[in-house]
């Protein structure tokens, strides 16, 4: 059992799922977020904190033994909102780290690394990045910040690229981006307990029959994904209208992303 884990972002979609699914993983669960958090219970913290001040960040991370970073911009947004969140505070994030122990870190990337790639394509880990938004583009910086923290100090991380994490899959994208909630939780157990991590990319996505994504390479961590988007294909392709195969929601892995606009920055 572990003693105390950090989730970052805890105010937002994923971190107040995860406050609800790892009740009970730790003794303490410490919950941070720059927006309100509902007040701590039994077993909980609340400690708000900008990930973009060192200072209160280097004082979130003491005294935590795993941390499931969550925190950031998670859409395309201007490069002013993501530099502050996605770069200061992923590096603000590892510093406190290496100078707190080094406690595992589980870094929620994104899908939105590779989003570019076409969806007749089958990724592993050796995918060359290619990036869908400036959005996109930080969390590599981040991915790119855990690799320097392992090389030069053995800090471990699991690089998480997310796909879409909701209680079901709502389009036909889902059908191959779905990462069920209940295999999130399972990840992150396995990824705590396993004897050795080093830092090592994993796809975030449930085993959907129809996925793009191949995790061969991570398989020493035990991890076994159970849920498949394939159950509610029937009930999308009733429900849902099927996007044109030259949109980009069908074209593109990273989908409707790769239509957005760079955002202007407030001094543009
Ligand atoms: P969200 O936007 O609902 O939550 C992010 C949280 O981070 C918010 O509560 C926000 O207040 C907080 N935050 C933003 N800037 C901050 C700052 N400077 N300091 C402290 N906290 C700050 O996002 P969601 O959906 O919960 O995603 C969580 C993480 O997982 C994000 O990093 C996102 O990029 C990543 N992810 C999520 C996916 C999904 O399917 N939900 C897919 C791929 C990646
Ligand atoms: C992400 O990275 C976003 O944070 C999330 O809101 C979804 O849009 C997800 O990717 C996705 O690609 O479905």
């Amino acid at each position: 059992m572990m003693n105390r884990i950090l989730i970052t972002g805890a105010a937002g979609q994923l971190g107040t799922m995860l406050r609800e699914k790892l009740r009970g993983h730790a003794a303490v669960l410490r919950l941070s977020d720059i927006a309100e958090i509902p007040a701590a219970r039994d077993g909980e913290e609340v400690v708000p904190c900008d990930l973009a001040d060192g200072a209160a960040v280097r004082k979130l991370v003491e005294g935590c033994d795993g941390i499931v970073h969550l925190g950031g911009i998670s859409v395309e947004r201007s490069f002013d909102l993501i530099e502050a969140a996605n770069l200061r505070g992923v590096y603000n994030l590892y510093d406190a780290a290496r100078a707190n122990g080094m406690p595992r870190i589980i870094f929620a990337s994104s899908n939105h690394t590779i989003g570019f790639h076409d969806q007749t394509t089958r990724l592993d880990h050796t995918a060359p990045y290619r990036p869908d938004g400036l959005y996109g583009v930080s969390k590599i910086f981040g991915e790119a910040v855990a690799s320097l923290y392992h090389d030069k100090f053995g800090q471990e991380s699991a690089l998480v690229r997310i796909g879409s994490c909701t209680p079901r899959p709502e389009n036909w994208r889902m059908l191959a981006t779905w990462f069920s909630q209940d295999d999130f939780v399972s990840l992150i157990d396995a990824v705590f307990a396993a004897p050795r991590l080093g830092c090592t990319m994993v796809w975030g996505a449930s085993k959907n029959d129809h996925g793009w994504w191949d995790n061969t390479h991570a398989a020493f961590l035990g991890w076994h994904p159970k849920d498949n988007a394939a159950a509610y294909a029937e009930e999308i392709a009733r429900t849902v209208p099927r996007p044109g195969r030259d949109e980009a929601v069908a074209r593109y892995q990273g989908g409707v992303f790769t239509d957005e606009p760079i955002h202007p920055s407030k001094e543009d």
